[in-house]
Parts: structure tokens; sequence; C-alpha cells
């Protein structure tokens, strides 16, 4: 008996994890363009989303979003802490904020918002701050990793950048 209640609470556990607003893109490399794919999950306890802003890390430019049928996007554009290089060029603004307002997504439904980004030559773990707001109420998913086994109720969607692999060496 006390087996079949654990099980089942592993098994509920699982797929309550996937269903916040999280990216289906969970690694790529430093310095690439990289297509990111914001997954919402579910509304505001069971509030239909009408928009969803995502805010980007530091040193993450270049982002364009990918329009929506049905969505409105805004972007906020912000001076950069540190100059980023592109093309031989120091950027020193960029967007940093990307909103889709629209729907409204039901609770019942699903729903991915794709951009495009330029990551940073630095590698580690890049948190993408969501916010999320629903007919009734909003959310902020904006919590990174504390303690180990500690657990979030907000959950920050997290790329982690992995360094680029070095030059061939070619004679
Ligand atoms: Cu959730």
């Amino acid at each position: 008996m006390k087996t079949t209640t654990l099980l089942l609470a592993a098994s509920l556990a699982a797929p309550f994890a996937q269903a916040h607003i999280n990216l289906e893109q969970t690694s790529a490399t430093a310095g690439a363009y990289q297509k990111l794919t914001f997954r919402v999950g579910h509304g505001c306890e069971g509030s239909a989303t009408n928009s969803i802003t995502v805010v980007l890390p530091e040193g993450v430019t270049g982002a364009k979003p990918m329009p929506k049928a049905g969505w409105t996007i805004g972007t906020v554009e912000g001076k950069l802490n540190a100059p980023v290089m592109s093309h031989g060029v120091a950027i020193t603004s960029a967007v940093r904020e990307v909103s889709w307002k629209g729907g409204p997504l039901l609770d019942t439904q699903y729903d991915e918002f794709n951009m495009q980004v330029k990551l940073p030559d630095a590698a580690g773990k890049y948190y993408f701050k969501v916010i999320q707001v629903c007919d009734k109420g909003r959310a902020e998913w904006s919590e990174a990793p504390g303690a180990p086994g500690a657990k979030m109720k907000f959950p920050a969607p997290v790329l982690e950048v992995l360094p680029a692999a070095a030059p061939v060496h070619q004679h």
C-alpha cells in the first residue's frame, strides 16, 4: 500500500514540473544564433494567459521574436552593461524584453513562443525571467536554484550555454 502511494506521488510530480513555463532547448553553443522556444503549459491557477514577457539575461542580444497569429509582439530596448561585439561593431544597446499579447490561451491548452537570439561568448547558465499575465492573476517565473533539493514554485526557464568547440588546428 505504501509503495503504491509513493509511486503515484512520483508519477504526479514529474509531469507537473514540465507543466510550468520552460524552454524546449536545454543547452546551446556560446556565440551561436539560437532559436529559443518558450513553452506555456498552463495558465494562472486555471485562468487563461493573455500575455507573456521574456526578460533577456545580460549578454543575450539580437533578439528577434517570431510573429504569431493572434498575438501582438512588443519589444523593449535597453542599454547593455557591457558592449557586445557583432560583425566587428560594438553594440551598446539591444532588445532586453520581448512580449506577446493576445490569446487568450486557455489553461486547458498549450502553446509555444519562439524567438531567435545571439548567445553570449561566455559559457554558463542563463536564466530567462518570464512574466505571465492572465485574465485573473499573474505569475513571475524568476526563481533560480538555491540550496540543492530546495523546491521552486516558479523556476525561471534556463539555458545552459556550452563553450564553443576549440578551432581545429589545420596545416
Ligand atoms: Cu507549472
